[in-house]
């Protein structure tokens, strides 16, 4: 198999600038066009809907953009998500059952979403409970889903408190369950790092996966 092109950087800048302006439609055909090329789901979600808000991201620190321009950006990526579902449910299921949450107080969702979907593509069920799980209602989900493997979604480090008890609570009721990590809070090599770290040597059956590709390999020795 030819590996794909990559998305050039002009393509790239075109989908920021519609995102930013929240063009939809403009972003919509920006993507159908990528996978009508051929490019793969995975790199469309890293670098172009990823890198667009990790850049906006930057844009609204900087105070170059308004709160009411990342929240637009942010609804337009969840509407654009929903578009590469026919792509994600034309795959062939397994039996396989992947519950994603953010943790409580945890509002940023599109990675969590993304996961799931991540699921999706390779054949598991794939599901997302979105922002702010309480403990309890990820423990009710999980009864009624019966997952093979539950992910935790942080992109702030300060919610640490929330997840270390979230995954108590989880491996106090379902000991033998796998437990996967990831998230914006835990990227680079400072005290993200150093939480993962302490995390998963104190809960054997906790996993951290630094980016999709981490996870795509886990999930091709399924
Ligand atoms: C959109 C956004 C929001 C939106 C989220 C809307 C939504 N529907 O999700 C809203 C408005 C809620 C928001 C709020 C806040 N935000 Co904000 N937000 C962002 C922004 C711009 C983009 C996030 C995003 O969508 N990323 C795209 C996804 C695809 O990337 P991702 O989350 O990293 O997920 C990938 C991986 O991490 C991984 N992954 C994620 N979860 C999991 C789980 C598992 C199991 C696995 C295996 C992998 C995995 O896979 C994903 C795909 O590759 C980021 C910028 C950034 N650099 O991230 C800031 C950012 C995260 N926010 C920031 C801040 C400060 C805040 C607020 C505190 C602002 C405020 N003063 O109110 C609040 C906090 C709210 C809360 N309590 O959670 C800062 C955090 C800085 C820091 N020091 O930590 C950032 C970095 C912006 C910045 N540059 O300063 N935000």
């Amino acid at each position: 198999m030819t590996a794909a092109a990559p998305i050039s950087e002009a393509c790239y800048q075109r989908y920021l600038a519609a995102l930013l302006a929240g063009d939809r439609p403009g972003c919509a055909d920006l993507l159908q066009g990528q996978l009508a090329a051929g490019v793969p789901l995975k790199q469309i979600y890293l670098d172009l809907m990823q890198r667009a808000m990790y850049e906006i991201g930057t844009l609204w620190e900087r105070n170059l953009v308004s709160v009411a321009t990342e929240h637009l950006a942010s609804a337009t990526t969840e509407v654009l998500l929903a578009l590469l579902y026919p792509r994600l449910f034309s795959q062939a299921h397994k039996d396989r059952r992947a519950l994603i949450a953010c943790v409580p107080q945890e509002y940023h969702q599109i990675g969590a979403r993304m996961v799931a979907d991540f699921f999706e593509l390779h054949g598991w069920h794939g599901f997302s409970l979105g922002a702010n799980t309480p403990s309890a209602d990820l423990l009710r989900s999980i009864a009624l889903h019966d997952p093979d493997v539950v992910g935790l979604s942080m992109s702030l480090l300060f919610h640490r408190a929330q997840l270390e008890a979230m995954i108590e609570s989880v491996s106090n009721a379902y000991p033998a369950l796998d437990l996967l990590l990831g998230g914006r809070a835990f990227q680079g090599d400072g005290a993200g790092c150093q939480a993962w770290q302490e995390l998963t040597a104190a809960y054997p059956r906790l996993r951290y996966f630094a980016s999709l590709n981490e996870l795509e390999e886990y999930l091709s020795g399924d």
